[in-house]
């Protein structure tokens, strides 16, 4: 039986079906996972693997998204632990950011209140151009293996994960099934049925290099550009070196003139990359699953089912999506229980 359906295996859905388990006290065995894609694909379609992985100070100043963070650096540790500790791809890592307008003081002063080691950079140690700075202790994520080993722990505490592509919503419905959580990403601009017009993809390219003398993360936000450096945890070395992002734009191709204007700003920011001679290994792009107004998570009433929505985590699934999992299974115990009272 499977009384509820996750339909979606990125991020989002991974940590969707966790706290189904751990905060809705959801069996396991009573859980199918559904995706295109599964945790080990690759694919422009399948956005988690691509990410670079880091928590940093992208996610809009709002709230409820500041909410999402803290949510998400706060409860990191034990997802860590369960999943045998820093070897599954998350690990901590010192971090600075740097900007060069004023970021909103409001993000700035909820995040002081739990990001470890949060401090502002005194104006005299920032880099010329820059208005602000801080530095701080990061989660990083080794993107594609932690994806693996988190389908890995959910499989053995009897999750079932399932490959199969949806061209019509009614096939997320297998028998017993009585929610079907929607965590589909950029999908959800293209699956039949109520298209969503508000999603889009936020295109970024990275440069991953191996460059095991670099542990720390550096990002540069500016009015027109964002740079950044983030090492990958039990990577071998791994470092992903970006960015763009490329509102509207679908592709999935690299290109050369973007891959060398990626070596010059992050070279320039932190010099010490060119400590040893380049050595790049790969050069990949992702397409960030953004919408207008912010992610969307809300349950429907569809006939005698729930349909719990959960997706457009744009530039940050992996840095709220905890956050948001969250949100989106407190209000399914909450249209549960609704229910049970009818
Ligand atoms: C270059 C780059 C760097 C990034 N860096 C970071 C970062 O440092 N930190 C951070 O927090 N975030 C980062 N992000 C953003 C992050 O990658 C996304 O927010 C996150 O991966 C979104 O996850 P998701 O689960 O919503 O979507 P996806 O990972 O795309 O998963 C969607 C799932 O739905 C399935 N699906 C969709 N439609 C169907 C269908 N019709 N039938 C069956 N299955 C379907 C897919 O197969 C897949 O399993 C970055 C993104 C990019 C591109
Ligand atoms: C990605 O999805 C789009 C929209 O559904 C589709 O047109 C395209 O062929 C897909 N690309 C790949 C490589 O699967
Ligand atoms: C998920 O939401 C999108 C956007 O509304 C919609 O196109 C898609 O059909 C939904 N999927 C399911 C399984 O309900
Ligand atoms: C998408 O981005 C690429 C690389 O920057 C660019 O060459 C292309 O023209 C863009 N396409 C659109 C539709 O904006
Ligand atoms: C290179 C890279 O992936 N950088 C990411 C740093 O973190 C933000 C979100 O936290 C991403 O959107 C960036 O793409």
């Amino acid at each position: 039986m499977s009384n509820v359906v996750v339909l979606g295996s990125g991020i989002v859905g991974l940590y969707t079906t966790y706290c189904l388990v751990t905060e809705a006290g959801v069996p396991p065995a009573s859980i199918t996972v559904i995706g295109k894609h599964l945790p080990g694909d690759q694919s422009i379609n399948y956005t988690s693997p691509w990410a670079g992985g880091n928590f940093s100070c992208i996610t809009p100043n709002d709230p409820e998204t500041l909410s999402w963070d803290k949510y998400t650096y706060t409860h990191l540790q034990e997802l860590q632990k369960k999943l045998g500790g820093a070897a599954c791809g998350l690990d901590k890592r010192p971090s600075t950011e740097i900007w060069d307008e004023n970021p909103n003081d409001k993000k700035i002063a909820a995040l002081s209140q739990y990001i470890e080691d949060f401090r502002i950079i005194p104006a005299a140690e920032l880099p010329a151009g820059a208005k602000f700075g801080v530095s701080l202790t990061t989660w990083n994520f080794n993107c594609p293996f932690f994806l693996a080993n988190f389908k890995t722990y959910l499989e053995k505490l009897g999750v079932t994960f399932v490959r199969k592509e949806l061209t019509y919503v009614s096939q997320a419905y297998l028998p017993g099934t009585h929610t079907v959580f929607n965590c589909t990403g950029l999908g959800a601009f293209s699956l039949d049925g109520v298209k969503d017009s508000k999603v889009y993809p936020t295109r970024g390219q990275v440069v991953v290099v191996k460059a095991p003398h670099v542990q720390e993360n550096c990002v540069r936000w500016g009015p027109t550009y964002a740079t950044y450096i983030i090492p990958r945890p039990h990577s071998n070395g791994e470092l992903v070196l970006g960015g763009f992002l490329q509102k509207g734009n679908w592709t999935g191709d690299t290109f050369e003139l973007e891959t060398a204007d990626i070596i010059r700003r992050t070279t320039a920011l932190l010099p010490k990359i060119l400590d040893k001679p380049l050595d790049v290994i790969r050069v990949v792009a992702g397409l960030r699953p953004s919408r207008q107004g912010g992610p969307r998570i809300e349950v429907e009433h569809v006939e005698d089912h729930l349909l719990v929505h959960n997706y457009g985590a744009g530039g940050y699934g992996y840095q709220a999506g905890f956050g948001m999992a969250h949100k989106a299974v407190a209000l399914y115990s909450k249209a549960r229980r609704d229910v049970a009272k009818l």
